[in-house]
């Protein structure tokens, strides 16, 4: 009788260190398995990655600009996961879906996602910023890790349906603990669903750092499940390009479900109401700093001789009106009725949501008594 081995297993690069196709200073670094999956990346798509990322960074710095000045109620900086971001999404293809968490902005913005709609959750404006179906994008989610469940149901419809999709959903490090993810990952490998799980370890989960959510790499958890995992540098925007077209490919050629972990790390708060300093070593950050993900590939842009004043220049024009043009559309964002919180609840109308309009309206029609008493006594005050 033969024994047989199961062969799902982690792909890492030399000694377990996640699969890199530039090095930290830049130098492409070549890959038997990966590199044909980015040999159409010429110098205009190269630049394509660069422009993006400038722009997501500066898409983040006028987020947190934003909250600071009390135009957002909350912003979720991704500052240092651009590579990540950018280079997965890169690899998405208009009739693939995204179900994506609060962080993905990054990815939202590649995807076409308007200035406005990128904003309305981060003012309180709307439930959902955009149409899902109109950019094949989920509203992104704040309950971590439901999203996996949303994408696995979603990729096992695309399987019934025999449409040549593929699903992808990001999370990150922490909410591989979380029992949704797991449990999506269980029905994803047992009926194959055509889905990338695509795991974003930006070493901290708010103030609780990745070695103490797992004490082994957190690819490793999809390989138990019978998911093919790979562990990437999420600072290398080539790597996760090649990595996720190849998991995209896997689940679009009916191959079932992949795993990507993508090694980053979060340069900036939590949220704009977390202040890290309280949890973390300076130093920690400093060391990530080295390996900022623009700058490396800055670095390899410069080595084919592709970064010049112009290019520059240019990119940073594209930042600035992305910037003016976020601004804009949050400071002049029109602001919803009291009652359209309980919109759209229910398809039709319900018992108890109208019980709760008429208290709305009633608590909001009390504020009107006190706004003419003070508008009287402000009248009588000027005299
Ligand atoms: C179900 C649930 N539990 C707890 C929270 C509170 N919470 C918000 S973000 C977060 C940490 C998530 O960490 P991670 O998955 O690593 O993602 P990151 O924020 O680093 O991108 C927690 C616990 C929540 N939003 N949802
Ligand atoms: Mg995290």
């Amino acid at each position: 009788m033969r024994t047989t081995v199961s062969t799902y297993q982690m792909l890492t690069g030399d000694d377990g260190s996640p699969i890199q196709l530039l090095s930290p200073t830049g130098e492409r670094r070549h890959h038997e398995r990966y590199d044909r999956l980015i040999e159409d990346i010429d110098r205009g798509a190269l630049v394509a990655l660069y422009e993006d990322m400038v722009v997501a960074r500066r898409i983040d710095a006028e987020g947190t600009a934003l909250q600071r000045q009390g135009q957002l109620g909350l912003w979720p900086p991704f500052v240092g996961q651009e590579a990540a971001q950018i280079g997965s999404a890169h690899a998405i293809r208009s009739d693939d879906f995204i179900f994506a968490s609060y962080r993905e902005i990054a990815v939202a913005y590649v995807r076409g996602i308007p200035a406005p709609d990128l904003m309305k959750q981060w003012r309180g404006t709307a439930n959902a910023g955009w149409d899902p179906s109109t950019f094949n994008m989920a509203p992104t989610q704040v309950v971590i890790g439901a999203q996996t469940l949303h994408a696995v149901g979603y990729a096992m419809g695309v399987q019934f349906d025999g449409a040549e999709t593929a699903v992808i959903t990001y999370f990150g490090d922490g909410a591989t603990s979380q029992g949704d993810v797991n449990e999506s990952m269980v029905f994803a490998a047992s009926f194959q669903a055509p889905v990338v799980f695509f795991c974003q370890n930006n070493h901290w989960a708010i103030s609780e750092p990745v070695g103490l959510q797992a004490h082994v790499p957190i690819g490793l958890r999809a390989p138990g499940f019978g998911i093919p995992s790979v562990r990437v540098d999420g600072n290398d925007v080539l790597a996760c390009l090649a990595v996720t077209r190849e998991a995209l490919q896997r689940a679009r050629s009916g191959n079932g479900p992949s795993y990507i972990e993508a090694v980053t790390y979060r340069m900036g708060a939590h949220t704009t109401a977390d202040d890290p300093t309280r949890y973390r070593d300076a130093n920690e950050l400093e060391d990530w700093r080295s390996r900022d993900p623009i700058s490396r590939l800055e670095a390899h842009l410069a080595d084919l001789g592709f970064l010049d004043d112009a290019l520059r220049g240019r990119v940073a024009e594209k930042a600035d009106a992305v910037a003016a043009s976020l601004r804009e559309a949050t400071i002049n964002m029109p602001e919803p009725e009291p009652q359209e919180l309980l919109e759209h609840v229910y398809a039709g109308p319900h018992p108890i949501l109208d019980r709760q309009l008429d208290y709305l309206q009633r608590y909001h029609a009390g504020f009107a008594d006190d706004a003419a008493h003070s508008a009287g006594t402000h009248a009588e005050g000027g005299h």
